[in-house]
Formats: C-alpha cells, sequence, structure tokens
C-alpha cells in the first residue's frame, strides 16, 4: 500500500488550544504522524513517498482566494501586531448581530482571526502554513496515485482537513486535505467521487464544501452533535440542497457506541454510498473513535479497525484513505494500519 507523507507536515506545533473553558496542550501534535510512521513501518509498510508540489492553485478549488491569502501570512501580521505565541481568536461575529465583511488586510489580525476561524482551539505558529500546505499536496499526490490506476494508497495528511471550509478553519483543520483530494479526481475524469467520514467528529467543513454538489457524496458517522464537537452541524437531517439533495448523509450516533452500534450505521453508509454510483472512494479516517481517545467518546477496538476497513473495500472502488484525527498519541499508528490491513484486498 503506497503511502504519502512529508516531514515538512511536522512544521505545524501549537502549544495551547481553549478545550471546553480549559487551556491545555495541543491534541494535535506532530508526534501523531510520527507514531503512524513507526506503526506502519512495524506492519512491514514500505519507506512514505514524498508528496508531488501541485502549487497553490489546486487549494482554490476548495477555498476562498482570500481565505489561503490570510492563511500565508496569518503568523507574520500577528507577530507584526507585536504579539508572541500561538495566534489565536477572542472575539468572533455573533450570529444575526452587524458584522463588517468582508475583512481586509487593513482590519486588526484579532478581527481577520475571528471571521476566518471557528473555535478558539486552532492556533497558527510560524510553520502552520508550510505544514498545511503540505499536508494538502500530500492528499492531492494521493489522488495523483488513483488517477494513474493505483487501487488503494494512504495520504499521512497532517494537520488534518475536514473541519475546514471554503472559507473558514478550526476543529485543528486549515486546509481540507480529504475535499481537495475528491475534487482532484473528480478532475482527473471520475464523474462521481464518495467522501467517506469515519472520523468521531462531523467533517462540517467537507460537508458545505459540497453541500449543493450531487458529484461528490458525504456520508459520515459521528459523535451526536447534540453532545460533541462541532455541535451545530452534523444532524442526521442534513441531506444537503440543489444539485447535492439527497448526496450528503449524516448517522450521528451516540456516545458510548462500540462495534455493534457502529457496523449497521457503516452498512448503511455503504448502501448509500453505491445507490450514489461514484466511482472513487476518499476515506476521511479518523481514528479518535477508539475507546481510548482523550476527547472522544465512542468504544472501537483495535480490531475492529480491521473490520471496518474490510467494510469499506466491499465497495470495491479505488480508495485514498486520508488521515483525519486520532489523539491517543501513542496508539493512533496500530488502528490506521489496521484499517489499511482491513482494505487490503
Ligand atoms: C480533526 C479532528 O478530530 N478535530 C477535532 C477537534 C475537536 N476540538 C474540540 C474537542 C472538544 C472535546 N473536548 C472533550 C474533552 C474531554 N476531556
Ligand atoms: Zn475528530
Amino acid at each position: 500500500i503506497p503511502w504519502i507523507f512529508s516531514p515538512l507536515q511536522r512544521s505545524h506545533a501549537g502549544g495551547e488550544e481553549l478545550n471546553r473553558g480549559s487551556i491545555v496542550p495541543c491534541h494535535e501534535c506532530p508526534e501523531r504522524a510520527d507514531f503512524i510512521t513507526a506503526a506502519l513501518r512495524d506492519q512491514g509498510f514500505a519507506e512514505p513517498l514524498a508528496p508531488r508540489d501541485h502549487g497553490e492553485q489546486p487549494l482554490l478549488a476548495c477555498h476562498d482566494a482570500d481565505f489561503v491569502a490570510f492563511l500565508k501570512t496569518a503568523y507574520a501580521d500577528w507577530r507584526a501586531s507585536g504579539r508572541e505565541g500561538s495566534a489565536l481568536p477572542f472575539t468572533f461575529p455573533a450570529s444575526g448581530g452587524m458584522a463588517r465583511r468582508p475583512m481586509t488586510p487593513q482590519n486588526s489580525i484579532f478581527a481577520r482571526l475571528g471571521h476566518y476561524c471557528f473555535d478558539v482551539g486552532t492556533p497558527i505558529v510560524g510553520g502552520t502554513w508550510e505544514a498545511a500546505y503540505w499536508s494538502a499536496q500530500t492528499a492531492l499526490t494521493g489522488a495523483d496515485l488513483l488517477a494513474e490506476g493505483v487501487p488503494l494508497a494512504f495520504a499521512l495528511c497532517r494537520p488534518p482537513g475536514h473541519h475546514a471550509g471554503r472559507g473558514y478553519y478550526g476543529g485543528y483543520c486549515f486546509f481540507n486535505n480529504a475535499a481537495l483530494a475528491a475534487e482532484s479526481l473528480r478532475q482527473a475524469g471520475h464523474a462521481k467521487v464518495a467522501i467517506l467520514d469515519v472520523d468521531y467528529h462531523h467533517g462540517n467543513g467537507t460537508q458545505d464544501i459540497f453541500w449543493q454538489r450531487g458529484d461528490v457524496f458525504y456520508g459520515s458517522i459521528h459523535a451526536e452533535p447534540l453532545t460533541d464537537f462541532p455541535y451545530f452541524c452534523g444532524y442526521a437531517d442534513e441531506t444537503g440542497a440543489g444539485d447535492g439533495a439527497g448526496a450528503t448523509l449524516n448517522l450521528p450516533l451516540p456516545r458510548g457506541t462500540d462495534w455493534q452500534g457502529y457496523q449497521p450505521a457503516l452498512e448503511q453508509m455503504l448502501a448509500a454510498t453505491k445507490a450514489h454510483g461514484a466511482t472513487a472512494l476518499v476515506v476521511s479516517l479518523g481514528v479518535d473513535t477508539w475507546y481510548g481517545d482523550p476527547i472522544s467518546g465512542f468504544a472501537l477496538q483495535t480490531e475492529d479497525f480491521a473490520a471496518m476497513g474490510q467494510h469499506l473495500a466491499l465497495l470495491g472502488l479505488p480508495t485514498l484513505v486520508v488521515m483525519e484525527g486520532g489523539y491517543a498519541v501513542a496508539d493512533v499508528g496500530k488502528n490506521v494500519a489496521n484499517v489499511l490491513r482491513g482494505l487490503e484486498p
């Protein structure tokens, strides 16, 4: 199974995040990638391929130009404003209230952080642009491999992507790696592509990007948003709009869900994917569904991840697995390897 990673993706190392009212060390740390790399080596995988550099142009297929420009200079602008450490927003435009839009470079960095970010858990540091850029290139390179005929590939994207929308970041995500890969597969000639998101959290960014599109199916199994991040979306009645009506499927499950509760939802999502008619698959793989994850509440066991891979393989589609969450840092690798081995023919 070919897989892709660049050490430049380690450059994003935030200090602290504000998580449910407490300041804690960032859960999404570079060591996650190190442990996944080590686990894949242990499991006999080959060395990773370096991502190819596609430039910034493909990012604009899923992100607004002003947003990309903001991320590129955000940390320099933060420093220019006299601040040190991590750039975090502290003021947000209230929904329903008056708010000056769009933001311009004349607006304070604090205004622009609040405009482009939706949470207080996603610090920007000096290496964030570089890491997020190469994480996106890793996903795009994975899509290239599929377009060249590789049946199964793994993009070790880090930082993750599924919470990032066209014009916003948050939830530890900057560029939507899975969305970029799906868009690339569309452009490579797949008329329909499916993104199946098995991260513990709803992929609000991916859902937003493809909300009105019928050519990219978005299916997600995640924690009930009544109790869990991102709270504001991921409800079962969100099914897409316009050309995308019916091409979004949300299957929220309660905290405590184990494989017995998870498997029927996975089977339902696979049936809907078949009905959509996609010819290529992108898996947004979060292993924060593992019972030991420090910020999540499902109860999947390590062996369940192999079963998950076997189920996904039943679609019989060229498949790119894109890394999303998973924060039990030392244990994420085995779970990732099990999904990949389960997917293998
Ligand atoms: C890609 C991804 O998995 N992003 C997740 C972002 C979640 N950020 C906020 C999590 C809030 C949950 N806090 C639970 C703490 C339990 N001790
Ligand atoms: Zn997650």
